[in-house]
């Protein structure tokens, strides 16, 4: 099948679990933590600059936020988790919704994470990596914000983060840059791959 990602289309920024859109057809979630740069990576991998709504205070992405590139096929913009300044009450709420969309979404057939390249591997990243290796779900992880670093540094932390990784399956890892467009073609071809495999 052919999938165009550059026809996504936000449909609904779901504040509870009501809100999802039905659970048929194929979903890839993109998760992270907050400011790793999922909104902006959405919208470098579709193409579509100000689809999701990146932006410059952390923790803005509040809600699950669904684009429809076919009545069913969607992309997942969740919200980010380990801000600080985010209330606790909140980010307890948020962290119990992220758990249940993993626990029953049964159309979720991939995980991108998003991991800045200058933080990675935190420990919610961890939890969210082991969950997907119990559940033998794809994860396919985007090393963000890769224009903040040297090329060198850059490769030296992949192959750390791949190291620490190695005994894991049905993972894959990218450098990512939505700034300089360093690695889009490839994320957006390994979307496309996760879509098709179901
Ligand atoms: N230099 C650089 N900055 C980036 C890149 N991607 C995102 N940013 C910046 O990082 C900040 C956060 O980006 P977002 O895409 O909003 O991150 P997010 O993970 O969706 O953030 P929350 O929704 O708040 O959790 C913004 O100021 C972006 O402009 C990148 O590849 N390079
Ligand atoms: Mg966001």
């Amino acid at each position: 099948m052919s999938i165009q990602l550059n026809s996504a289309q936000f449909i609904v920024a779901a504040h509870k679990p009501s809100q999802w859109l039905p659970d048929q057809g194929s979903e890839i979630a993109f998760a992270g933590r907050s400011n790793s740069g999922k909104s902006s990576a959405i919208n470098a991998i579709t193409g579509r600059k100000g689809l999701a709504i990146a932006s410059k205070t952390p923790g803005r992405t509040q809600q699950i936020v669904f684009f429809e590139v076919t009545p069913e096929i969607r992309l997942v913009d969740l919200p980010g988790y380990g801000y600080s300044k985010v209330p606790k009450q909140l980010r307890i709420h948020w962290s119990n919704v992220i758990e249940q969309y993993f626990e029953t979404r049964e159309c979720l057939r991939a995980l991108v994470l998003m991991m800045d390249i200058r933080h990675p591997l935190k420990p919610l990243d961890q939890q969210l990596l082991d969950w997907c290796q119990k559940s033998a779900l794809h994860s396919h992880i985007l090393l963000t914000k890769s224009d903040k670093i040297s090329k060198s540094k850059s490769l030296a932390t992949m192959a750390a983060v791949k190291k620490d990784l190695a005994n894991r399956d049905k993972l894959s890892i990218q450098t990512f840059s939505a700034l300089s467009g360093l690695g889009v073609a490839d994320a957006r071809q390994r979307v496309i791959e996760l879509l098709n495999q179901s």
